[in-house]
């Protein structure tokens, strides 16, 4: 994992001891491209175009960009606009002290994670649980066999079958609703997939599992695109395995499952029972979110676009959802 670590500059070096405390705390998470942020007032070598094209060229390699963005900098709100139009996660420290005053560009923009904290290490915990969320490797499903009840016994059945290492050119991953954990009977398991070649999958599928009970598997168009769906039962499990041609991460399923994993950790425990009772009165997943946040429209859609919020936005939509009920 990549970081760029921002800090004010020329727009004044007064926190730098903080910047140091705070790229130090970030090397537990991955490397910090611009660890001379945190560097008191330095000659650089280097012309302003060179550094210019320099931290440029990091900002578009790294993973995640973090921004103490207290003192106002020129330099640090260019390179946030330059990350985010490249999409990349982009998560603002605010001290809210002092009487500091904050860019409404910076906190209007639903797009930046933006936090606010009064000492280091509140800075620390928000990084820390922002971190983890980022961390999370959903493709290695061991995280499944120390959940519950029902994560452990959908791990015993795909590791069982054995269906991620003989799926893994194929970039697997499990999506739907128990890797989130609010699987409720009869949920099935969805495993999506990458490849090339369409018939090539489909022909490995079938020889895999094609012996399976209930096995089918079918090419088919899907909104537009192209994709191979298997299904098939297994220790009592209905298991899908869905490929495309587009990277699992920008499959539907995939992005579903994340944002609606964000919201069940930023809503807490009585909002994820209210999601399986909704689920339990026979709505589907989306519709149950789009539900209790009351978004209009199409639930499906509706949820891909909190992927663009920031946490407290998506706080501040269910306040206000919950003062309509
Ligand atoms: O406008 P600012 O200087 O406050 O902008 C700071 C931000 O721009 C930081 O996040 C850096 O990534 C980048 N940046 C600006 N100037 C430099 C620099 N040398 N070296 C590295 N990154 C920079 C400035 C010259 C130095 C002698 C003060």
């Amino acid at each position: 994992m990549k970081i760029y670590f921002a800090g004010s500059i020329r727009g004044g070096q007064q926190d730098a001891e903080l910047y140091q405390e705070l790229i130090s705390d970030l090397k537990q998470y991955g490397t910090v491209l611009t660890e001379h942020i945190g560097w008191q007032a330095q000659k650089e070598s280097l012309s302003d175009e060179e550094i210019h094209k320099r931290d440029l060229h990091w900002v578009l390699e790294s993973d995640v960009i973090v921004a103490e963005v207290t003192t106002p900098s020129l330099g640090v709100g260019y390179e946030i606009g330059r990350a985010i139009e490249q999409k990349k996660p982009v998560i603002c420290l605010f001290r809210n002290q002092d009487n500091n005053n904050i860019s409404a560009m910076i906190r209007g923009c639903t797009q930046i994670k933006y936090f606010e904290y009064s000492n280091l290490n509140e800075a620390k915990t928000i990084l820390n649980e922002q971190f983890n969320a980022i961390n999370m490797n959903w493709k290695d499903i061991s995280y499944l066999r120390k959940g519950s009840l029902a994560q452990q016994s959908a791990y015993k059945c795909l590791n069982n079958l054995q269906i991620f290492d003989s799926l893994i050119e194929y970039n697997p991953v499990l999506t739907g609703t128990i890797p989130i954990d609010i699987a409720i009977e009869n949920s099935d398991l969805d495993v999506v997939c990458y490849y090339l070649d369409a018939d090539q999958f489909e022909k490995k599928v079938e020889d895999l599992f094609g012996k399976q009970k209930n096995f089918k598997i079918e090419q088919k168009e899907k909104d537009g695109y192209w994709v191979v769906v298997a299904n098939f039962i297994f220790m009592d499990y209905e298991i899908e395995i869905y490929g495309s041609l587009f990277p699992v991460a920008s499959q539907n399923s995939y992005r579903h499952m994340i944002i609606e994993d964000r919201v069940l950790k930023l809503l807490g425990e009585e909002f994820k029972q209210q999601i399986i009772k909704l689920k339990k009165e026979g709505l589907k997943t989306e519709p149950a979110f789009a539900k209790l946040l009351q978004l209009s429209g199409n639930p499906y859609s509706e949820l891909l676009k909190l992927e663009l919020f920031s946490d407290s936005k998506i706080k501040e939509i269910y306040k206000s959802a919950i003062s309509q009920s």
